[in-house]
């Protein structure tokens, strides 16, 4: 058993039942000419976090532990891009429209890929999910339940919308997961501070977080 300092209390796990999770490192969130630019972030706010996690990939590979990483993304014939998402925002731009890097947002497209930071490795699993819950109309739970994974290292963004929902619902399908704070970014810092509170909050209601070093010390 691993034990790491965590907030409320140590991180506990068994080496061979976790997996490193990465939300959503994708041009279209994280480059200009996508969809987050199309909604008016700012895309400065969530640069810190790129090396960050391309450090913690490292370190999980070299170490022979699971990579998974997840892309927002839709068909593209957008028959799981339901009506009232591709309305919201009022974006400049809307999810299937052409832009700089092709179709925001569509699978397969440039824009939908991973940053180069980032970029999976050929045999890493990667779920292309329709929605903000990295479990909703994936296969992303039955993954896990089949290599016994039962804890998650999660990072990504942006912290209050897909990795929040994320361990939200992976929390309660009842794995422990353990949310990176310096690997996580908003396009709102004041929504990245309240989400490290409140998932932590009430004895780790929803898990536990830590900063990235706490992590590298044990794997590097
Ligand atoms: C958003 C995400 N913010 N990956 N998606 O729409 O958090």
């Amino acid at each position: 058993m691993v034990t790491i300092d965590a907030v409320p209390f140590a991180y506990e796990f068994d080496i061979d039942h976790i997996a490193l999770v990465c939300i959503d490192m994708q041009r279209d969130f994280c480059l200009p000419g996508g969809f987050a630019e199309s909604l008016g972030n700012n895309l400065g706010n969530i640069q810190p976090c790129i090396p960050v996690i391309a450090r913690l990939q490292d370190a999980f590979r070299k170490a022979g532990l699971p990579v998974i990483h997840t892309k927002e993304c839709h068909r593209p014939d957008l028959s799981d891009l339901p009506t009232a998402k591709r309305n919201r925002g009022n974006p400049k731009i809307k999810i299937g429209d052409p832009g700089p890097m092709g179709r925001i947002l569509i699978d397969g497209e440039e824009g939908s890929d991973f940053i180069p930071q980032c970029m999976p490795l050929e045999h890493e699993l990667v779920v292309a999910k329709p929605g903000k819950d990295t479990f909703y109309g994936t296969d992303f739970h039955a993954y896990l339940m089949k290599r016994n994974i039962t804890n998650l290292i999660i990072t990504g963004v942006t912290t209050e919308v897909c990795v929040q929902t994320t361990m939200r619902c992976a929390n309660d399908r009842g794995y422990d997961c353990l949310l990176v704070e310096d690997g996580t970014d908003s396009f709102f810092p004041e929504f990245k501070e309240s989400t490290l509170k409140a998932v932590v909050a009430q004895g780790g209601i929803v898990g536990w977080t830590c900063m990235s070093h706490k992590i590298l010390e044990y794997l590097e």
